[in-house]
């Protein structure tokens, strides 16, 4: 009896762990983004509140964005901190909570939590999900995300979007746009 009882909990350990490593979007995993139109366009999202400030930079690459994330004052005590892709653009009156969920173009939802060894099958707008949250007060991060496009023919299209961050509790404490910078035409 026992045995049969420590068999079953086994088995069904054994039953989560291989749904959970099957999670994916209800339209599969997040394809990489490799038709963005300008390699090199540079879009940010520029942090200036009272306390943070910054600038996240998405640089289209031929194999979807290269992000870098280049802000100070993050609160230190409240972290660590996650990073998001939202849906919506940051409005005039700077209401974080009006950007929306995360960018989920695939419909994946964030429960369970991102596998990050499977970054395709994770919520393309859940940065911090593939790529590591962050602790504060200043942070310095470069990576590239295959999941996220600048062509906005593409589901994992971040252009115009807001980018913002999180603390421990989940409260947003920080969001901004990201807006192409103009190109400088040089003659
Ligand atoms: C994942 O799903 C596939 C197809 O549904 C199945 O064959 C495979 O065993 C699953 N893998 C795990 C680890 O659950
Ligand atoms: C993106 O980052 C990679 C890795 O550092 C680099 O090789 C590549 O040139 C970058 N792409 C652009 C368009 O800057
Ligand atoms: C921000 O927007 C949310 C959702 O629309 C609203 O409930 C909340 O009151 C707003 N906060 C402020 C400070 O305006
Ligand atoms: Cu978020």
């Amino acid at each position: 009896m026992q045995i049969f009882t420590i068999v079953s909990l086994l088995g069904a350990a054994a039953l989560g762990v291989c749904q959970s490593s099957n999670v994916t979007g209800k339209l599969g995993d997040a394809r990489q983004v490799r038709n963005n139109p300008v390699i090199g366009e540079v879009w940010t999202a520029i942090f200036d509140s009272s306390s943070v400030k910054g600038v996240v930079t998405a640089v289209a690459n031929t194999v979807g964005v290269n992000y870098t994330i280049d802000v100070t004052g993050l609160p230190a005590e409240k972290g660590p901190f996650k990073y998001h892709v939202h849906v919506h653009a940051v409005p005039a009156d700077g209401n974080c909570t009006e950007t929306g969920g995360h960018l989920d173009s695939y419909l994946r939802g964030d429960s369970p939590p991102c596998d990050s060894s499977r970054p395709a099958s994770c919520e393309v707008g859940d940065l911090s999900g593939k790529y590591g949250t962050v602790a504060g007060p200043t942070v310095k991060k470069f990576f590239n995300d295959p999941y996220s496009a600048l062509n906005i023919i593409n589901l994992g299209y971040i252009g115009d979007r807001g980018i913002v961050f999180h603390d421990s509790s989940s409260a947003r404490i920080a969001c901004a746009t990201l807006t192409k910078v103009k190109t400088q035409v040089v003659g």
